[in-house]
This record gives structure tokens, C-alpha cells and sequence, in this order.
């Protein structure tokens, strides 16, 4: 393929997980500190030691052959990304799964991958223990000690192996990983990842966007049982020889200590943290060693990316990535972000705005954003291949213009465009006009039926702590709006809630509130 010949070019077989390890202490970087989390800090040597032993343990204790899948669940911290790598090492699929999914979800995720065995952080045993009883298919659930005191079953039989192992060699197309897509129907969709994509995101994203290097220290807040996650807290960090920060707690106060304590360099967040992050330089946070911020998941509001800029000095760079390209694939540049832009095409990948044809159409129009790249699409035995899928181009579900720079601009998920009145209105314009009033925190706009209308715009709101939830601050907003955007999109509905419904990922899960309207 097109992508294989002129980039990205990788040995027939790799194992990932030994070219983020094994490869690295060989190119000299045994001594650099590779991963701090929970209190400790530790070298590219000593994660080799450590992942090498669980390795060991799961291929000699617990029946690990190449092909086995093995779900973790845990929340970001040093063991994660060690177990992660030790079954990876072992020829494993792994499937990350985040700390706050109860039984139904993990059985779904069971299910579907056929999971016999689990790696679980001691301290969120009770859901998969009860999953595994009911389970036809996952028979063992193994502990692990998150705080890594390796007091838990797993740790200790680690513990006596030896720290030299011989990585299964897998193919380079040999599938490494499992991506689930939470999906807003219920019923989530499991991509299928090679061991080379692994390497292709920091390779397409981390070196070409990032420029990532051995100094630079990573911080953020998306699991590493989201993709956006793996690749930003762990792949892209270790790929270079940099130094990853894993919170399991990632709140704003948090992220913010650990910049100051470690001088972090490049943040990976949603944009409702970098707010809070630009309120608390008010205050005095130093976020002065941070070189580059990343933003994606939700878009990114151009008010954001103004103050950002305003008050650090330094790029805040929005991009669109999917679970099903395993991560970012279009993005803006180091020297080149601006408001409003989602930016370019990877190298190697390749975008188009097309219409509900799958043809092309004219720069400045309005249409579906495809894609097609090296790292997708490929679901896990699922007929919704056909859906999302057409013709080799993967539809993310999302309306987006191209300009006549070829610029990519995000006008709305498709499913949260609103029909008012024979209007077209993108939920997110009137969210990004609601965000400039002093008194939101963070808001999500949604389309509710409407007898006269068909649709009407309903804003459900939080607002900043102090201001009052009344009729009064509702007309202050509308009116806000009205004067800030084309009136039409002003918000004939505006609720107030203490906090938006959002999945684990951060995501707004606007279907929610459509349904409470
Ligand atoms: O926004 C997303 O869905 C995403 C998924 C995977 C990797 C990166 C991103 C931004």
C-alpha cells in the first residue's frame, strides 16, 4: 500500500512494546527517567526489568500464548503502562479499560473480545470479580498493585522472574490492541490495532507535530484506556526517549503541581481544563516550562485558544483523531495553529469533505469528513464496518469544511447540527458564543422538538460559581448570543445543571440531554 511505500516503513516483524522498552535502553537511554507516577520515578532500564518479569508471569503462571486477549483495568499509573507492555511482550491483545466502567460494560467489552483473562488494579477488583462470574468467558482476574508496594498476586509472582525475556515476534500487522469506541447507541465497537500503528502515531503525530525529544516531559488527563491517552501519556513519551507523568487523579490543580514540580513540556487535555488551567495562572500557576499544549476530543473554542496564547505565549494545538485511527490524523502545527482550525492532514494520511454521496465537494462547502490512513479502520467483527466504513475512507461522523488553504474547520458532530425553522445551526457556534459570557463555565447546546419550529436550540448550562440559576441570568444569556452570533441561533431554551453528563473519555454525551429534553 501507498502509505508502506513512501512512509512508515517497518520490519516485517516488531513487537511494539520491545521497541518502547528493549529498543530504547539499546539507543542509550537506560539511565533517563521514563515514567513518575505515585510517588516514584522510574528509569527506561527499570521499566525493561519490570515489564520483562510480568512477561514472564503471564506466559509462565497464568497460560499467556500470542493471540490471548487480556483486558486491564486501571487508571493511569506506572503498573498500567507495565502490564500494558509486559502482555504486549507476550504476544497478548490487550484492551484498556478505564477505572470508572461498572459490570455491564465490562461484560459487553468481555464479551465481544472474548476475554479469558484480566489484570486488575487491587483497588477496582469488586465490578470485574462480579463480571467474571457471570462471564462464559473471562475465567481469571489477577491483581495488581496500582501504587506498585507490588503487594498483590500478580506483582509477587513477577516479583522472582527473571528481568531478561524474550519477546514474542510478532508481525508487524499482527494485532496488538483492542480500541473500544463507547458509541452513543449502548453496544461499543472494538477497532483492531497492529503493533506497527503503534509505532505509526508517534511517528505521523508525536515527530512531525510534537517534535518530541528525550527532554521533554508529558503531563495530562486522558486515559490510558482511551487511545487519545495511550498514545499521548506512554507511546509518545517512551517512542522518544522522553519522560511520561501518569496521574491518577488528572484534575486542573493536579496536572498544574506537576508541571511546576517537573517542568513539563507538552500537556495533553480537553479545552474545559485549559480554561480552568488559564484561571489559576491568574493566581499564580507557572506554566511557563509547557511548549506546546495539546487539544482534542471536544473542539476547541476560540476564546480558549485566544487567552492561551495571550497569557503563555506558547501554541495550544487543536486536532481530530478517532479511536478508529487509533489517534490524531489531522492537526494543527508548531508555528502555525490558529483559532477555529483543526489544521492539516498527517503526513501519510489522507482527508476529504464528502457528500452523502461519497463524492468530493467544493473547498468552503459543508459535508462529512472522511478519512483513510494507515492506523484504520478495522472493527472487530461487527457489521457497522459497512456504516462507517465506504470504500476504504472512514466516516468519524463529523460535518467539516476544508478552506481554499486546505485548512480543515469542525462545524459540528452530523448528529448535532439543528434544524430550526429551515436554519441550519451547529450546536457548537452557539456553545462557543455562550462560552464568551463571564458567567459560564461550560455549556452543551442540543436541538429540541418543537411543534412550530421542528427543532428548537436548548443550551443546557453550568455556570461559574456565585451566578444565579434564574430567569434572569437565562434572558442575560439569550441575549448575550443574539449579540454575539447570528440571532437566529440564539437559545430559545436554557437549562441549568451542576455539571454536564460526559463519558470517561470527557466527551459531552449531548444524546443525554437530547433525550431529557
Ligand atoms: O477525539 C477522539 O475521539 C480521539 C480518539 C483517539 C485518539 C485521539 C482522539 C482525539
Amino acid at each position: 500500500p501507498e502509505y508502506l511505500r513512501e512512509n512508515f516503513q517497518y520490519p516485517e516483524y516488531l513487537n511494539a512494546a520491545v521497541c518502547l522498552t528493549n529498543d530504547m535502553v539499546d539507543k542509550g537511554f537506560g539511565d533517563h527517567t521514563a515514567l513518575i507516577g505515585n510517588g516514584r520515578q522510574r528509569t527506561y532500564k527499570e521499566l525493561t526489568d519490570w515489564t520483562n518479569r510480568i512477561a514472564h508471569a503471564l506466559v509462565e503462571d497464568f497460560g499467556v500464548k500470542p493471540g490471548h486477549r487480556i483486558l486491564i483495568r486501571s487508571a493511569n499509573n506506572p503498573a498500567m503502562v507495565a502490564c500494558w507492555l509486559a502482555a504486549t511482550k507476550a504476544g497478548a491483545v490487550v484492551v484498556n479499560t478505564m477505572p470508572m466502567l461498572r459490570m455491564g460494560e465490562l461484560s459487553k467489552i468481555v464479551d465481544k473480545a472474548e476475554i479469558a483473562l484480566a489484570l486488575c488494579d487491587t483497588r477496582l477488583m469488586d465490578e470485574l470479580v462480579l463480571c467474571a462470574k457471570e462471564s462464559r468467558y473471562l475465567k481469571k482476574v489477577v491483581g495488581f498493585d496500582g501504587t506498585a508496594n507490588h503487594d498483590a498476586e500478580l506483582d509477587r509472582v513477577a516479583l522472582g522472574k527473571s528481568v531478561q525475556f524474550s519477546a514474542v515476534q510478532t508481525g508487524r500487522d499482527d494485532v496488538a490492541l483492542l480500541g473500544f469506541t463507547s458509541g452513543t447507541t449502548g453496544n461499543p465497537k472494538a477497532t483492531m490495532h497492529f503493533h506497527r500503528d503503534l509505532l505509526t502515531i508517534a511517528d505521523a503525530y508525536a515527530k512531525e507535530v510534537l517534535q518530541v525529544t528525550p527532554e521533554d516531559v508529558f503531563v495530562g488527563s486522558p486515559p490510558l484506556a482511551f487511545t487519545f491517552g495511550l498514545g499521548g501519556l506512554a507511546v509518545f513519551p517512551l517512542r522518544f526517549g522522553a519522560t511520561a507523568t501518569l496521574l491518577e487523579n488528572a484534575s486542573p490543580p493536579e496536572m498544574i503541581k506537576i508541571i511546576e514540580t517537573y517542568r513539563a513540556t507538552i500537556c495533553f487535555t480537553a479545552p474545559t481544563a485549559y480554561r480552568v488551567m488559564l484561571k489559576a495562572m491568574d493566581e499564580g500557576a507557572d506554566l511557563s516550562s509547557l511548549r506546546c499544549a495539546v487539544s482534542a476530543g471536544e473542539t476547541l473554542p476560540a476564546a480558549v485558544f485566544d487567552e492561551w496564547v495571550t497569557k503563555t505565549g506558547k501554541p495550544i494545538l487543536d486536532g481530530i483523531g478517532a479511536t478508529e485511527l487509533l489517534h490524531i490524523f489531522i492537526s494543527n502545527r508548531l508555528g502555525d495553529a490558529k483559532a477555529s482550525s483543526t489544521g492539516r492532514v498527517l503526513t501519510g494520511y489522507k482527508a476529504m469533505i464528502v457528500d452523502e454521496n461519497m463524492d468530493e465537494v467544493p473547498r468552503g462547502e459543508v459535508g462529512r469528513l472522511a478519512v483513510k490512513g494507515p492506523t484504520g479502520c478495522r472493527y472487530l467483527a461487527d457489521n457497522r464496518q459497512q456504516d462507517y466504513v465506504c470504500k476504504g475512507w472512514n466516516l468519524t461522523g463529523d460535518s467539516f469544511y476544508q478552506d481554499e488553504t486546505g485548512e480543515f474547520h469542525f462545524v459540528a458532530r452530523s448528529d448535532d447540527m439543528i434544524v430550526s425553522s429551515g436554519y441550519n445551526i451547529a450546536g457548537p457556534d452557539v456553545e462557543q458564543a455562550l462560552l464568551l459570557h463571564p458567567s459560564v463555565l461550560e455549556c452543551a447546546v442540543v436541538g429540541a422538538p418543537d411543534e412550530i419550529r421542528g427543532m428548537v436550540v436548548e443550551a443546557h448550562v453550568v455556570l461559574r460559581e456565585g451566578v444565579r440559576e434564574d430567569d434572569d441570568t437565562a434572558e442575560i444569556l439569550k441575549n448575550h448570543v443574539k449579540k454575539t452570533i447570528a440571532p437566529y441561533k440564539y437559545p430559545r431554551v436554557v437549562k441549568f445543571l451542576k455539571e454536564l453528563p460526559k463519558t470517561q473519555t470527557g466527551k459531552i454525551q449531548r444524546f443525554k440531554l437530547k433525550q431529557k429534553s
